[in-house]
C-alpha cells in the first residue's frame, strides 16, 4: 500500500473520535471456513476408535483408527497419549504419525510448559481392562488417590473419573463424538482451491485445511469461566444449545480492536485457552487447550445429549465446543475440586505470577503523552502539591523519535537520564514504551542490525514482512527465535538504551501484533517464523515472546538484582510469568467500568494475577462522578493505572475542584494503605497461582449465591469490594457470603453474613467490607510519615 492511502486509513482509524467498533473488519465464525465446519458437524460424527492401547514409557499410548475409510479423504491413524502428573493432572496429546505424514511437522508451543512441570510426571506402571454396559470396553490408569483416567476404545472418549464405586465422570473429550483432526495433505490436483479470502487480504493456506475441533464436557457443573479475552460476563453465556439464541462462538485470536464494545464474545488482545468449572455438586474442574493458532469455543446451553452420552440425563454438565485453526491436542485436565486446587494446578503447568515490585502494585500516572520534560515535572510536582501518592510516570510513544523505540525526540526530552534520576531521587520510577513494529528506517540502528542479521519475520515469498504502523512502513522482529530474543534483551542496557537509567521500565503495546494494513488489523497468517512455522500456528503467542524478550532483557540488566516490570497488552498462558497486562483500549462509560470487574477476575482465574483496567476510561471523556468512582474501584485493582487517550481532556486528579481531589486523593490514600496486604496476596499468587483479585465463589465455594456474581469481588480472603457502576447511584444491593460477620472497611459497622443488604451509596467510597475472622495487613500512618521523612532526608542530603 502507498504511504498516502495508508496515511488516510490512519487518520480515518485513530484520530476521528467518532468512529467506533467496526464489525465488518473482523471475521465472523461463518467467514471462517474451520469454524464454520466444525460448528456443522453432528454428534457422533467422529468415526474413530482406540486401538493397541498400551503402556509405553510411563504413558498410555494408543491409535485412533477410523472405522470406515472414506475413500475421499482417506485417514491415517493418530497417535495419542495419555500422561498422569502430580496434584491431577492429565495430560492428552494426539498429533499425526510423523511417519505418515512426511509433509510438515505440526506446531507444539515451545517455552510455556515450565520445566519443573516435567519432574512432575507419574510413571505409570499399568492399564486397567474392563468392560462396562454401557461404553464397551475402556481401559483405565492412576491419576491420583482419589481419581482416574480412562480412554473408551468405541467410539474414542477420553476423561477423568472419580475412583470408586459409582466412578463419576469430571471432565470428559469427545463424549458428543465431534472430536476431528484435518490431516494436513498434498492437493488431489493441483486446480484445488486452498486460498482463503476475507476483504482485501488473500491467506494462500499452502498447507490447506489442518484444523481440529473436539467437544469438552465439564460434569456437576453450574457454570464456566475463563477463555480470556473477551468484554463479558464472568460465568461465560452459552453461545448454543436450546433456548438459547446463537451467537458467535467466544474467539480466541490477538487482535488490536478498535474502540471494542462492553459485551461481546469477539477475541481482543490476548488469549487464555483455559475454562474453568464451577458447581454446587462437583466443585471445579479445568481445562486447558495449549495452542497459539486461532480457537474458537462454544458454551452450550444444557446438556448436548445424544446417544453416545451413556449418562443419566439428570447428571448435569456443560457441554463445550473447542475448534483450533492448526497445530495439536495437548490438553490439559484438572480435577479441582476447590477452586484455587484448579488454578493452583493449571499454574503448575504454566508457571507463578512474577511477584512484582513494591512500586509498581501501587499508583501509576499515564496519558498519551505527557508531552515534554516541563510537563513531567510540573505533573511530578502536583502530586505532591495535593498529597496525592503516585509511584509511576509513564512515557507513550510520542516522547521517541519519530516512533522509533530505545530512542527520544530531543527536542521535547533533552534530558532523560537527568529527568528519571529526578524521579529517582523521590523514590519515583518512570515507564516508557516499547512496541513490536521496528520502523524501515535504515539509519535506525535497531532496523539496520535486524535486517543485516535476518531477524525479521518473513512474508510468504520469504522477505521481511513489511506492514503499516505508527512509524509507516514496518517490520517485526521473530522473537520466536531464542537467539533474537536474546538480542533484543540486550537492547535494555542502560548502555544500548541511551538516555535510560536503572529506574526506567517498559510498556509493550501492539504486541497482538497489529499491523494496520493487515488482515483484521494483524499480520497474514501465511507469514513465516523461525523454524519454517506459519504465522497462523503461533499467532496467538507472538506478543508472549515479545513481553518474555523484554522482561529477560530488563532481567539482564539489573543483573538479577532488580525485578523487571513490564506492561503487555497480548498475552498468552505463561505470560504472568513476565508481567502485568491491562485490558486495553476501553471508554470512558459506566458499563465499561462494570465489565473492567469481570475482565479482571477473568484473567486471575487464568494465572494473570497481574491485571488492570484504565482508570478513567482511555478513549471520551469521563465525567467527574465516573472518574472518581473509577479512582474508588481501580484503587482495588491488582494493577492500578490512570491512562487516557490523547484526544481527552486531561484529568489528572487535581483537575475537578477541591472536594473532587479530595474524593481521588482518598481512592488513591486507601491503596496506599492496603500496600502491604497486597503485596502478601501477590506472594500468594506467586507461590500457589491463587489470584489477588478472585471472584467469590473463590472464597464461598459452596454458595450458589455468588456463583454468577461478576459486580463484588475479594481481594485475597479478606475483602469483599462492590463496585458502584450507575450514575447518581443512591443505594447498593450487596451480598455478604458466608456465616461470619462482615465490618464496614470504611466506618467498622457490622453486618451478618449470608444475607443481602440495600446499603445507602456514599460519595466517598464504594461499598468494602472485611470478613470476620480474617487478618489484613495495613500500611499505618506511622509508616507513611516515615517514608516522608527518609523522602525528605534523601533530598536534603
Ligand atoms: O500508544 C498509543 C496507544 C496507547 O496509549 C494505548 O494504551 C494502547 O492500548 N496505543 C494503544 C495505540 C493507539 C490506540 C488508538
Amino acid at each position: 500500500m502507498g504511504k498516502l492511502p495508508c496515511a488516510l486509513l490512519f487518520f480515518l482509524l485513530f484520530t476521528n473520535p467518532a468512529f467506533s467498533w467496526k464489525k465488518e473488519e473482523f471475521r465472523n465464525c461463518d467467514q471462517t471456513p474451520f469454524c464454520k465446519r466444525a460448528r456443522s458437524r453432528q454428534p457422533g460424527a467422529c468415526p474413530l476408535t482406540a486401538t493397541d492401547v498400551s503402556i509405553s514409557g510411563g504413558d498410555l499410548v494408543a491409535k485412533l483408527v477410523a472405522k470406515e475409510t472414506n475413500q475421499e479423504t482417506p485417514t491415517k491413524p493418530l497417535v495419542l497419549k495419555i500422561s498422569a502428573y502430580q496434584d491431577g493432572v492429565m495430560r492428552l496429546k494426539i498429533d499425526e504419525d510423523p511417519d505418515l505424514n512426511p509433509r510438515k511437522k505440526r506446531f507444539e508451543v515451545p517455552d510455556v510448559i515450565v520445566p519443573e512441570f516435567s519432574d512432575k510426571k507419574l510413571w505409570l506402571q499399568s492399564l486397567k481392562e474392563e468392560e462396562e454396559e454401557n461404553s464397551g470396553l475402556i481401559s483405565v490408569v492412576y491419576l491420583s488417590d482419589g481419581y482416574e483416567g480412562v480412554i473408551r476404545h468405541d467410539p474414542f472418549e477420553v476423561f477423568v473419573r472419580e475412583r470408586g464405586e459409582n466412578g463419576k465422570k469430571v471432565l470428559s473429550l469427545n463424549s458428543n463424538g465431534l472430536f476431528d483432526f484435518e490431516q494436513i495433505k498434498d492437493k488431489k490436483d493441483e486446480n484445488e482451491d486452498w486460498e482463503e479470502k476475507f476483504r482485501t487480504h488473500t491467506d494462500s493456506r499452502p498447507y490447506g485445511p489442518q484444523s481440529i475441533s473436539f467437544d469438552v464436557s465439564f460434569y456437576g457443573a453450574d457454570f464456566v469461566y475463563g477463555i480470556p479475552e473477551h468484554a463479558t460476563s464472568l460465568a461465560l453465556k452459552p453461545t448454543s444449545g436450546s433456548g438459547v439464541e446463537a451467537s458467535e462462538p467466544y474467539r480466541l485470536f490477538n487482535l488490536d480492536v478498535f474502540e471494542y464494545i462492553h459485551d461481546s464474545p469477539f477475541g481482543l488482545y490476548g488469549s487464555i485457552p483455559f475454562m474453568i468449572s464451577h458447581g454446587k455438586s462437583r466443585g471445579s474442574s479445568g481445562f486447558f487447550w495449549l495452542n497459539a493458532a486461532e480457537m474458537q469455543i462454544d458454551v452450550f446451553n444444557g446438556n448436548n445429549s445424544n446417544e453416545f452420552l451413556k449418562l443419566p440425563s439428570d447428571q448435569k454438565r456443560i457441554d463445550t465446543l473447542w475448534m483450533s485453526e492448526a497445530g495439536v491436542v495437548d490438553a490439559f485436565f484438572f480435577v479441582g475440586p476447590a477452586p484455587k486446587d484448579v488454578v493452583r494446578q493449571y499454574t503448575s503447568v504454566t508457571g507463578p505470577t512474577a511477584l512484582p515490585q513494591l512500586f509498581s502494585i501501587a499508583y501509576h500516572q499515564c496519558r498519551w503523552n505527557y508531552r515534554d520534560e516541563e510537563d513531567v515535572y510540573n505533573v511530578d510536582s502536583k502530586f505532591d502539591e495535593h498529597d496525592i501518592p503516585y509511584d509511576v510516570l509513564w512515557l507513550d510513544i510520542e516522547h521517541t523519535d519519530g516512533k522509533k523505540y530505545f530512542t527520544w525526540d530531543k527536542m521535547l526530552f533533552p534530558n532523560p537520564e537527568e529527568m528519571q534520576n529526578k524521579l529517582a531521587a523521590k523514590g519515583r520510577r518512570m515507564v516508557t514504551i516499547v512496541d513490536p513494529h521496528i520502523k524501515r528506517d535504515d539509519s535506525y540502528f535497531i532496523h539496520e542490525e535486524a535486517s543485516k542479521k535476518g531477524y525479521y519475520v518473513k512474508d510468504k515469498t520469504g522477505n521481511d514482512f513489511d506492514g503499516w504502523c505508527w512509524p509507516g512502513s514496518s517490520s517485526y522482529l521473530d522473537m520466536v527465535d531464542p537467539k533474537i530474543r536474546s538480542w533484543w534483551g540486550e537492547k535494555f542496557s542502560c548502555k544500548n538504551y541511551v538516555g535510560s537509567t536503572p529506574s526506567l521500565y517498559i510498556w509493550n503495546d501492539m504486541n497482538e501484533p497489529s499491523v494496520f494494513n493487515g488482515p483484521e488489523v494483524t499480520m497474514p497468517r501465511d507469514a513465516l517464523h523461525y523454524g519454517d512455522v506459519e504465522h497462523r500456528e503461533l499467532h496467538n503467542a507472538y506478543g508472549y515472546y515479545f513481553h518474555m524478550a523484554t522482561a529477560e532483557g530488563l532481567a539482564k540488566r539489573g543483573k538479577g538484582q532488580d525485578r523487571p516490570f513490564v506492561l503487555s497488552r497480548a498475552f498468552f498462558p505463561g505470560s504472568q510469568r513476565y508481567g502485568a497486562v491491562w485490558t486495553g483500549d476501553n471508554t470512558a462509560e459506566w458499563e465499561h467500568l462494570r465489565v473492567s470487574v469481570p475482565m479482571i477476575l477473568t484473567l486471575g482465574l487464568t494465572g494473570m494475577s497481574f491485571s488492570g483496567a484504565d482508570v478513567g476510561g482511555f478513549f471520551g471523556n469521563p465525567d467527574t462522578e465516573l472518574l472518581i468512582r473509577w479512582y474508588q474501584l481501580g484503587a482495588f485493582y491488582p494493577f492500578f493505572r490512570g491512562h487516557a487517550h490523547h484526544d481527552t481532556k486531561r484529568r489528572e486528579p487535581w483537575l475537578f475542584g477541591e472536594r473532587n481531589t479530595e474524593l481521588m486523593r482518598e481512592a488513591i490514600h486507601v491503596r496506599y494503605m492496603l500496600l502491604p496486604y497486597f503485596y502478601t496476596l501477590f506472594r500468594e499468587a506467586n507461590s500457589s497461582g491463587t489470584p489477588v483479585a478472585r471472584p467469590l465463589w473463590m472464597e464461598f465455594p459452596s454458595d450458589e449465591k455468588t456463583f454468577s456474581n461478576d459486580e463484588a469481588f475479594m481481594v485475597g480472603n479478606s475483602l469483599l469490594v462492590q463496585g458502584i457502576y450507575t450514575q447518581g447511584a443512591k443505594h447498593a444491593e450487596v451480598y455478604l457470603p458466608g456465616d461470619q460477620p462482615w465490618y464496614d472497611f470504611k466506618n467498622g459497622n457490622s453486618y451478618k453474613g449470608g444475607e443481602t443488604y440495600k446499603l445507602d451509596v456514599l460519595e466517598d467510597s464504594v461499598p468494602s467490607f472485611i470478613r470476620g475472622g480474617t487478618i489484613y495487613l495495613e500500611r499505618t500512618d506511622f509508616d507513611v510519615a516515615l517514608l516522608k521523612w527518609q523522602m525528605i532526608l534523601t533530598l536534603w542530603l
